[in-house]
């Protein structure tokens, strides 16, 4: 049976043929053709994830003050069952990912359908186009479990592939840019040997034609602010050598608003690939810290939200985060690995980054308080009891669950007999917890519940009614505050309900007097 590539829409696109491998590289070659006539420089982007795509968009968007396009943009994505879509998705038009940023929808259907400046395609061959390469597949840390960070890996062998095959395509003269999060080291000591040898089976002589490869780490930041996050935000970057930094320069700032965002040059690639991972790191730690303070103001009686808004006001404490239900998504959870292993496995060190690696543990490990305060308003035992958490999404505003500590939740209140249930506004499907059903109706879905968990901040879990809440439940609910959504006027009316309420760094609760009336 041919195999297809399904949309989320339910639409299915069989995998190319050789026949259609062919019309696609005549089709490349024309398309090309038209463009470099029309004085456009050719950029490919592999990987049409959710960096590459939007990406490749902002690419494809940028032009002169007079408005000419300095770039057509191929966007490279393989052919897999889950990817191929994408490419019939943007050369409709259409974003492939989505996102809450209204920018998203409109700039794929201008360079697609008004501008005409961004092609998708399947087949390799289009880095042989190119100009500029800008690489942005993933590059994944093996992890071994929640709260094993010093046991994980990194498995290059996807990202390495993807080398190759530039490195099989390009003309020497083509700039290959990295933007993925690398283990620090990689640019230099993975990918630089592996084009140079893929030149050298080519006959190309690589001290007449050094590759030209660069790093420069996205910060791209879905949600709200997708576009700007990558037109309108700080780049650093470096190249092998003066030429491809040069090059990488040129080419970032005619995408990049770099008069209000000036760039960071660095002196090598490593700085750069470092630079990301710390950024991470840093802020992993952050929150990881405010943790275990998290814990000391529960015991004695302290508002932790309190103390950290009333430390933020200090310029230098501004970046103070918060903890919460626990630490998801695909960065956190990731960076500080990838740096971890690269010091031992790349550098050959000693040493990791055992303070960073420790910081993913306690945040991977973090839902667990959550249940614990559950089990403590329950005397303990949660068998038969019917837990709804708000939110399955890692973090706020995004409908996006990997490594999401809801699921951690779910799944430790499923090993202890509860009966746990969900709700989200922006999660469609939950595939880490596939036989959760995320309910849509907020009040409808507290129906019968004897907890519920505010896990994540969507802004529709502020100021719910007390009132609204309890009588939606029909019980009296045990209310846990997981992400400081509660404010304590929420808090004694839940209390004079007779509901039992619980917060994450919120020891001043048992403070409030329990026969609190309004
Ligand atoms: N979180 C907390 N407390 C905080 C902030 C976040 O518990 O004070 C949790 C979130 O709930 C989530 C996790 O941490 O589960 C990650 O949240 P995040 O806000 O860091 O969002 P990410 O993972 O999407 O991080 C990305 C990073 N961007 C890039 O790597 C390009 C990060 O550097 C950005 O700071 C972050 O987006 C952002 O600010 O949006």
């Amino acid at each position: 049976m041919k195999s297809v590539s399904v949309s989320p829409e339910g639409r299915s696109y069989s995998l190319p043929t050789e026949e259609d491998n062919k019309k696609e590289e005549q089709k490349l070659k024309e398309l090309v053709s038209l463009q470099r006539k029309k004085g456009r420089g050719i950029v490919a982007v592999q990987g049409l994830g959710f960096v590459g795509a939007v990406m490749g968009a902002v690419i494809a968007d940028s032009q002169d003050e007079r408005g000419n396009p300095y770039y057509y943009v191929l966007g490279v994505q393989r052919p897999s069952e889950r990817s191929f879509w994408k490419i019939h998705s943007i050369n409709e038009g259409k974003s492939p990912v989505k996102g809450n940023d209204p920018g998203i929808p409109k700039i794929f259907h201008r360079i697609v359908k008004e501008k005409e400046t961004f092609y998708a395609t399947w087949l390799p061959f289009a880095f042989s186009l190119s100009d500029i390469v800008v690489i942005d597949i993933q590059l994944d840390a093996k992890r071994k479990g929640l709260g094993k960070g010093e046991e994980s890996s990194c498995d290059l062998r996807f990202f390495k592939d993807g080398i190759e095959e530039i490195g099989r395509e390009i003309r020497p003269e083509t700039l290959v840019l990295i933007e993925t999060t690398v283990p620090p080291g990689t640019t230099l000591n993975v990918v630089k040997p592996i084009l140079e040898r893929e030149f050298q089976k080519r006959g190309i002589d690589i001290q007449k034609h050094p590759v030209r490869l660069a790093h420069s780490y996205e910060r791209v930041m879905p949600g709200k602010n997708y576009l700007s996050s990558i037109r309108d935000f700080w780049r650093s970057y470096a190249g092998v050598d003066e030429e491809s930094s040069l090059l990488t320069e040129k080419f970032l700032k005619r995408v990049i608003d770099t008069k209000k965002f000036p760039l960071s040059r660095l002196s090598n690639p490593t700085a750069s690939e470092l630079a990301k991972t710390l950024e991470n790191s840093f802020r992993a730690t952050n929150i990881a810290l405010l943790y275990e303070w998290a814990l000391f103001s529960e015991d004695i009686g302290v508002n932790l939200f309190e103390i950290l808004d009333a430390i933020r006001v200090r310029p230098t404490h501004k970046n103070i985060l918060q903890p919460g239900l626990g630490v998801g998504g695909y960065c956190l959870t990731k960076d500080p690995l990838l740096a971890n292993w690269s010091s031992k496995t790349i550098f050959d060190r000693k040493e990791g980054v055992p303070f960073a690696v420790q910081a993913v543990d306690i945040n991977d490990l973090m839902p667990f308080h959550t249940l614990d305060l559950i089990k403590e308003a329950l005397s303990g035992n949660i068998k038969g009891k019917k837990i709804h958490i708000l939110g399955a999404s890692y973090r706020q505003s995004v409908g996006d669950t990997r490594h999401s500590p809801s699921e951690t939740l779910w799944k430790a209140i499923e090993n202890e007999g509860g009966i746990p249930s969900v709700h989200d506004p922006l999660v469609e499907t939950w595939p880490e917890v596939p036989h959760a059903r995320i309910e849509k109706d907020l009040l409808a879905s507290l129906k019968d519940k004897d907890v519920i968990v505010f896990a994540v901040k969507h802004r529709e879990y502020y100021h719910l009614n007390p009132e609204d809440v309890f009588k939606s439940s029909g019980k009296t609910p045990v209310i846990i505050d997981a992400r400081n959504i509660l404010n304590d006027v929420e808090i004694k009316r839940y209390l004079s309900l007779s509901c039992k309420v619980k917060g994450l760094g919120k020891g001043h609760i048992k403070k409030f007097d329990t026969n609190f009336k309004k």
